[in-house]
């Protein structure tokens, strides 16, 4: 397999010239013409693209030789993500580099992973092929340094795209394009040396890619990672023809916008503004705080348990978020029209911590009486948000789900339907799925008023069934007195 000549050398002067001239664009407010910018504009509407926006939770799963580590070296904990380690000064790169030939998760069962996914009720899973410290958790063609020279030598990949694609877990791959270990990887392009380096770095990406593509055909997408440096910025020819390459071999591939870059430099967003990918990756350990800020995009929202760190640290830092925080979170992310994408680093022998099986649980528990109000489901467009908690709009025209965290002292939740959409019914989605009483009041405002005994302990779930008048949606609203 061979890149085209054109797609791996870079034309800085054209660069130089483009960005000039973008610049004068950009102040006349004229659209830039660019060959490798973004392909569609508008979000992606095929069946695939639907399935990835319905999936309202995920799972992340980063795992690799780092776990061996947990964290720490030499009796000191690192302060950084454990999965960075390799970068600290303490650890020399041939006591890191070596690990790897002690690599043996002997408790490792995808299957039990699988079940603890689904019944925590992920609807996909991103998995670490390989994070930047190079080493693939497949048997790749491509370099030496893969779990097939380790002593557990098991395709851990393939295991775990079956157990979870058999469990009706949609599997994504994570793949790091940054990688420490290959020795054409250069973070800049400083002279022709670097250039021809780095060119076989790309060679050597595009061939792992299609070897991925290849072996696990039933993956859904991939999640890119490690692209934010100089020399990857500068190949933005290749990004695109290696993402067009990964398309043409799986209809349907989902790809975020952390792959490509434009001719410009630009990452995410073209230099037009308009985004690179299917959806947009860049809401790492943040969430946006209204819709506004993710505009018309498909979006996702990935989380770690602990303040950060993905990869197993022993000492876990920080803050660790509640089943209930990233309960809280996931509805937020949902009623803003993203996926919420939760973290999981196994141990090195392959077994979960149990603080993440028992958040898994937990929150499994939650899923499974309130799925309705996270799958298939969104920005409930027109409903003023509340602070009890959020609102999502199933793919159901006439119905909303409230979920609600915080109970007022009056047990009754205001609401503000769009103009012409009158509430009819509300009804409590827990046990009994008792009716709820509808009180409209001025202005618009409707309040759902609970029984008076009603404690929670749990966030709970009000559907409501509602109806659209046209007529009263063309009436004329209050004015304000201003
Ligand atoms: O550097 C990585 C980090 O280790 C982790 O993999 C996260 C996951 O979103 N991504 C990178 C930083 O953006």
């Amino acid at each position: 397999m061979h890149i085209p000549k054109k797609y791996l050398n870079r034309h800085l002067l054209l660069v130089g010239m483009a960005a000039c001239w973008l610049g004068i664009a950009q102040s006349q407010g004229q659209q830039i013409p660019l060959k490798h910018g973004a392909h569609r504009s508008g979000p992606r509407t095929d069946a695939a693209m639907q399935t990835w926006r319905g999936y309202g939770l995920g799972q992340f799963i980063h795992w690799g030789v780092y776990a061996m580590l947990e964290g720490a070296y030499q009796g000191k904990n690192y302060a950084g993500a454990a999965e960075w380690i390799r970068a600290w000064k303490e650890v020399p790169n041939a006591v890191y580099d070596s690990l790897y030939t002690r690599f043996n998760p002997s408790a490792f069962n995808a299957r039990a992973w699988a079940a603890m996914a689904k019944q925590m009720g992920v609807r996909y899973l991103t998995f670490t092929t390989k994070h930047h410290d190079g080493f693939c958790l497949w048997p790749s063609a491509f370099t030496n340094y893969t779990i097939a020279n380790t002593p557990f030598k098991r395709d851990i990949v393939k295991e775990v795209v079956d157990a979870y694609t058999q469990a009706g877990i949609d599997v994504y791959l994570y793949f790091s394009v940054l990688d420490w270990n290959h020795p054409g990887w250069r973070y800049q392009l400083k002279n022709s040396n670097d250039s021809i380096a780095f060119n076989t770095f790309k060679q050597f990406t595009w061939n792992q890619l299609t070897e991925l593509a290849t072996r696990y055909p039933s993956i859904k997408g991939f999640w890119f990672d490690g692209t934010w440096d100089e020399s990857w910025k500068k190949s933005g020819p290749f990004t695109d023809s290696l993402e067009q390459h990964l398309k043409s071999l799986i209809p349907g591939l989902v790809i975020g916008s952390r792959l490509r870059a434009d001719e410009l430099g630009n990452r995410h967003k073209d230099a037009n503004g308009n985004l690179m990918g299917d959806y947009e990756q860049g809401w790492e350990r943040k969430i946006p705080d209204s819709r506004t800020a993710v505009g018309n995009n498909d979006w996702e929202c990935v989380m770690t348990i602990p303040e950060n760190g993905w990869g197993y640290a022993k000492k876990w830092m920080g803050h660790w978020k509640t089943p209930v925080e990233l309960l809280e979170m996931t509805a937020k992310c949902v009623s803003l029209g993203g996926n919420f994408v939760i973290n999981f680093g196994p141990m090195a022998n392959g077994a979960f911590r149990p603080e993440e099986e028992e958040t898994a649980a937990t929150i499994g528990r939650w899923m499974k009486q309130n799925h309705q109000a996270i799958y298939n489901s969104s920005w409930a467009s027109g409903w003023a948000k509340q602070d009890w908690g959020y609102i999502t709009q199933p793919r159901q025209p006439n119905k909303i789900n409230l979920i609600v965290f915080n109970v007022p002292v009056a047990k009754t939740l205001l609401v503000k339907p769009p103009k012409g959409t009158t509430i009819v019914k509300a009804t409590l989605m827990v046990a009994n799925k008792t009716a709820l009483t509808i009180k409209p009041v001025d202005y618009g405002e409707v309040q759902i008023i609970l029984p008076a005994k009603w404690n929670a302990a749990e966030p709970f779930v009000i559907e409501l069934q509602t109806e659209f008048n046209q007529k009263q949606n063309n009436a004329e609203g209050p004015k304000a007195n201003t």
